[in-house]
């Protein structure tokens, strides 16, 4: 069986709702940090780099969210969760999955952590590269219910995760109109629903009535 190693919130989110997608059965492994937020040494030796999440799959050990996405849905294609290898449609999913993994996500990282990227104006100069972000993201979602294609893709479960990063934001990122209703769709998608109620987290009062 799959194991997952996560915690709540954290770069799990995309992993465990494509678990859901694609069907397979999967434990998940609450990883344990110390007061330093230090993981174990058996952690370690799985993830170098001491990061959430890791996915073990047999012999696998696979590090990187965006990866572990991508990983699942091609050992899985009839899930669909990618389009077809060599289409126009599956750069379109890589296009976006790096931009958001090596641009969005680590400027998320860069207001969340500011310490660790400089001495002074990181947050406020991540801020607001984070709103052109999410601006983009958003004309992007005007007239589309996905992000690539006419289908849901791991990219829309890597922004679902990434839209709720951005709720301490201001505005928050969900309070752009097209991003928002990316945002309720992928909700109710089975794998974003269980990953929420497994991992308990709470919903923003726009979402509630989604009984989700
Ligand atoms: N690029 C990695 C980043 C993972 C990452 O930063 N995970 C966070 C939780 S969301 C973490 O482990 N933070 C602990 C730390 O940075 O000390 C991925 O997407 O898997």
């Amino acid at each position: 069986m799959m194991r997952l190693h996560y915690l709540p919130g954290t770069a799990a989110m995309a992993p465990h709702a494509t678990l859901v997608e694609v069907g397979v059965s999967y434990e998940l492994v609450r990883v344990e940090r110390d007061a330093d937020r230090r993981v174990a040494e058996e952690y370690l030796a799985l993830n170098p780099w001491g990061k959430i999440p890791t996915l073990e799959d047999g012999d696998v050990v696979l590090t990187e969210s965006a990866a572990i996405c991508l990983y699942l849905a091609e050992k899985f294609p009839d899930a669909c969760l990618a389009p077809p290898a060599g289409t126009l449609e599956r750069a379109e999913l890589y296009r976006w999955l790096f931009w958001l993994s090596n641009t969005v996500q680590m400027t998320l990282m860069r207001h969340f952590y500011p310490e660790r990227y400089g001495t002074a104006g990181v947050e406020e100069a991540a801020d607001a590269d984070l709103a052109e972000h999410f601006d983009l993201t958003d004309r992007h979602l005007a007239g589309r219910e996905w992000i690539v294609g006419e289908e849901r893709t791991v990219v829309d479960l890597f922004l679902f995760m990434l839209t709720r990063w951005g709720r301490f934001l201001e505005p928050a990122a969900w309070e752009r109109p097209n991003l928002r209703r990316h945002w309720l769709r992928a909700l109710e998608l089975p794998g974003v629903r269980k990953m929420i109620e497994e991992q308990g987290l709470e919903l923003p009062a726009f979402a509630r009535s989604t009984d989700a």
